[in-house]
């Protein structure tokens, strides 16, 4: 990392902005530099000092101004004002001989711009521990914002549990990436993730179960609350699922009583999907139901309740149609926005909805008629933004296969190169939400190995969900130089042979 000194050309952040203009003199960070923010930007400036200090050494005090003119114009500054046609996620940062600013009306932006000038400074920013420096970062203007709003990534914590600090720093690596949405798979057949203080049993006794009979674990409300409000401190909003009717195993082995025949089931480790169903005929089970989403709706500020949807193949299709008739406006009445998986939109919904589309194939007619009846539309297609998918042949990690295969392989370039816009017939750009890549975790149990799968390939799908611009040979360039960045914060990642690394 000989490399590590020079500075970064500007033109490798990820993802791409709106316009990057290089030219005049740059800026160096030193022992007099100060971040001054304007009074509703402290947070924002607390937080880039917090990223810079570890590896920089420097004191990097934060000044709140509600003055702009009794600045000096030396160091860092955040400023909230209007920026025409930038909208909430939107800023604008220029670099000068004496100083970096960052615009934008919402600290949203501001934040965002505090991402991009991470990218501009040299990648040894990104230790946790001392690093010589200097820290020089390059003239450039930059204006920027997102092309879609919702740019997510899921974790399945149900298959494989991750404690807290580990959704951290998946957070932490959403973040980066200027992603904006983080969706939990908190219930499968193999566990139940999330304590629902009306029916303790979920997590005491299906909180203990994972796949491969590996130690399972689950999050305590206070958790629960503790990542949402970390991931609300990124500007990402926390996308809770609940699972249902199918995958639901983990429930039954809890509550026998709203097993088939009151029978509780075994609890189920292995990897196959289908085979499990709430009983739709039951009363309990919309108590059940009603109660459940009740609890996660009053610990979750965000808009949207994910009821999962997917793959109920153990529910005859008039029961499933039944039972979303029934949940779906229980969402609506806790104040939330129904998401789920495509196949929800097999039943007409007139509320408000997201559908999140995520088979390989081209969907049946159903999708386009609930487009049509005002659904929108997250694009999460296995085969291109799947990141628990294997990269390619011969591509295991220390040896070990990691990854499915089922709609793979997905190379970076499967990943990068699609167009949510065009992606799905009769679903026009302005009914896509934006883009979601999924993590599945049933061979995945370690920090290490959600690193490998999703570097290098969650940046490709956050520049498809922030970028207009699709620019393959320029994004290979650019990845490769945000190799040492990952070396830097400890990241393992996947060599892809697609990138000049
Ligand atoms: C399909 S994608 C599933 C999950 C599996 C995943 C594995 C979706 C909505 N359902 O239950 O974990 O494939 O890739």
């Amino acid at each position: 990392m000989e490399d590590q000194e020079e500075p970064v050309p500007p033109q490798a952040i990820v993802p791409a902005p709106v316009t990057v203009t290089p030219g005049g003199d740059g800026y160096a960070l030193s022992r007099h530099t100060t971040i001054q923010v304007d009074p509703g930007a402290t947070a924002v400036g607390r937080y880039l000092a917090t990223l810079l200090r570890p590896a920089t050494g420097l004191p990097l005090p934060v000044h709140i101004a509600a003055d702009h003119e009794a600045r000096p114009d030396q160091g860092i500054s955040l400023r909230l004002a209007a920026s025409p046609g930038l909208g909430r996620e939107g800023y604008e940062l220029a670099v000068t001989g004496t100083g970096v600013t960052i615009q934008a009306e919402h600290p949203a932006g501001l934040f965002y711009g505090v991402q991009t000038l991470r990218q501009l400074l040299p990648p040894a920013v990104e230790s946790r521990a001392p690093r010589p420096g200097p820290w020089p970062v390059p003239a450039v203007r930059i204006t920027d914002r997102p092309r879609f709003a919702y740019r997510g990534a899921m974790l399945d914590v149900a298959r494989h549990f991750f404690p807290v600090h580990v959704v951290r720093r998946f957070i932490d690596q959403l973040a980066y990436y200027k992603l904006n949405h983080l969706h939990l798979h908190l219930t499968d057949d193999q566990g139940w993730r999330l304590e629902i203080e009306d029916w303790p049993d979920l997590t005491r006794i299906s909180g203990r179960t994972a796949v491969g009979g590996d130690p399972g674990g689950a999050y305590s409300q206070e958790a629960y609350a503790a990542i949402v409000a970390y991931a609300r401190e990124r500007h990402i909003t926390v996308v809770p699922e609940i699972d249902m009717p199918g995958h639901t195993n983990a429930a039954l082995v809890a509550y026998r009583a709203l097993a088939p025949d009151r029978v509780a089931p075994e609890p189920y480790t292995g990897m196959k999907v289908g085979f499990s169903s709430l009983v739709i005929d039951r009363e309990l089970t919309y108590a059940f139901v009603a109660g459940v989403l009740r609890e996660v709706a009053a610990l979750t500020p965000g808009p949207y309740l994910h009821i999962g949807g997917d793959e109920a193949f153990a529910t005859p299709p008039d029961d499933y149609a039944r039972f979303l008739r029934r949940v779906q406006p229980m969402v609506a009445a806790l104040g939330k926005t129904v998401m789920g998986w495509q196949e929800i939109a097999t039943v007409p919904y007139a509320g408000d909805r997201v559908v999140q589309y995520w088979r390989p194939e081209p969907p049946g007619p159903y999708l386009r008629r609930a487009v049509a009846q005002g659904a929108r539309v997250v694009l999460s297609p296995a085969n291109r933004s799947y990141l628990d998918m294997v990269y390619g042949p011969g591509t295991a990690y220390q040896g070990t296969p990691l990854g499915l295969d089922w709609a793979g392989p997905v190379e970076v370039r499967d990943a990068y190169h699609w167009d949510p816009g065009s992606y799905l017939e009769g679903v026009p750009e302005e009914s896509v939400l934006g883009v979601e890549a999924p993590l599945w975790s049933e061979t995945v149990s370690t920090p290490e190995h959600l690193d490998y799968l999703i570097f290098p390939r969650l940046p490709a799908i956050a520049e498809v969900g922030w970028s207009r611009s699709r620019d393959w040979a320029g994004f290979r360039r650019r990845l490769a130089a945000h190799a040492p960045r990952w070396r830097a914060a400890g990241i393992v990642f996947h060599p892809s042979p697609q990138i000049p690394w």
